[in-house]
């Protein structure tokens, strides 16, 4: 099997189970070395705790590029999600063109808002720069939200095939091969994963759990980017990502005091046997 080292540029939430603190372990688990970036370092996630500390670590970026160039390090996969300001991402636009080996993905996952939101402390700016980021991306991993704030199509709660597939249309561009749209559910018990490659459109439909959780978001990133990276298919690596994303909800949902995050641990067995070819 191919040993594949991945940098993966996202905060430390140091409690709440998103983030680098879901990516090191998944990715692990399918196989890959792991190096990271830490955009921030934050006490808790902002979904739902009240006062927590954030350190920018934008300024820091340059010097670890700076000596990664040096040492001519350079990596088979980079996996971006949550990141800490609108500067920080032309920092990393400058990372991942300088340290991406040729021919190797740039997966983006542009975290920055959900159900009709921007997360807390986002702006327009952030969003501007978002959107040049996730342009530059091989593999581009938003939900509707994002997807929306990306092209400015109006968010919409509820939605037909045909009006996806503008939106899907519309996150084709730049660099962009691979659209893998969150989030996407027709009818209310089911909600699903859309696949756009190669003008080519495919529909993961799947179980929609009454309790919306959070860090799902970077759980089925984390997976699915390790999958892929395995040589699964884009529509193969949204089926074990999303069975996996489901069966950690599942895994968590009869304990309410565990409302911040997923027991994803639990299933990671699962997800190791069916994230290899
Ligand atoms: O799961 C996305 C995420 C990552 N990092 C931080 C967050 C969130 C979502 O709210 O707050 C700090």
């Amino acid at each position: 099997m191919d040993y594949k080292r991945i940098l993966t540029i996202q905060d430390i939430s140091c409690v709440g189970q998103c983030s680098l603190t879901v990516a090191l372990p998944v990715l692990s688990a399918a196989g890959h070395e792991t190096a990271i970036l830490p955009s921030a370092v934050l006490s808790t996630h902002t979904g739902g705790f009240k006062g927590y500390t954030f350190r920018d670590l934008t300024e820091d970026i340059p010097a670890i590029e700076a000596h990664w160039n040096q040492e001519g390090i350079a990596f088979d996969g980079i996996y971006t999600g949550y990141l800490g300001s609108a500067k920080q991402i032309d920092y990393v636009r400058s990372v991942i063109r300088s340290t991406l080996k040729p021919g190797a993905p740039a997966f983006i996952d542009p975290a920055m808002a959900d159900n009709g939101k921007l997360y807390p402390g986002f702006d327009d700016a952030f969003v501007a720069e978002m959107r040049k980021l996730t342009f530059e991306g091989d593999v581009i991993l938003p939900n509707i939200t994002e997807a929306c704030l990306l092209t400015g199509i109006p968010y919409r709660e509820t939605y037909d095939r045909a009006w996806i597939e503008a939106l899907l249309e519309a996150l084709t561009q730049g660099k962009v091969r691979t659209v893998v749209l969150t989030g996407v559910s027709f009818r209310p018990e089911t909600t699903g994963i859309m696949i756009r490659e190669g003008g080519v459109t495919q529909y993961y439909e799947h179980e929609k759990l009454s309790r919306s959780s959070h860090g799902t978001g970077d759980v089925f990133s984390s997976s699915y980017v390790g999958a892929y990276l395995n040589g699964l298919s884009a529509l193969e690596a949204a089926k074990v990502a999303a069975d996996y994303t489901v069966q950690c909800i599942k895994d968590t949902v009869d304990d309410p005091s565990h409302w911040y995050g997923v027991k994803f641990e639990i299933s990671l067995p699962f997800y190791m046997k069916s994230c290899r070819k």
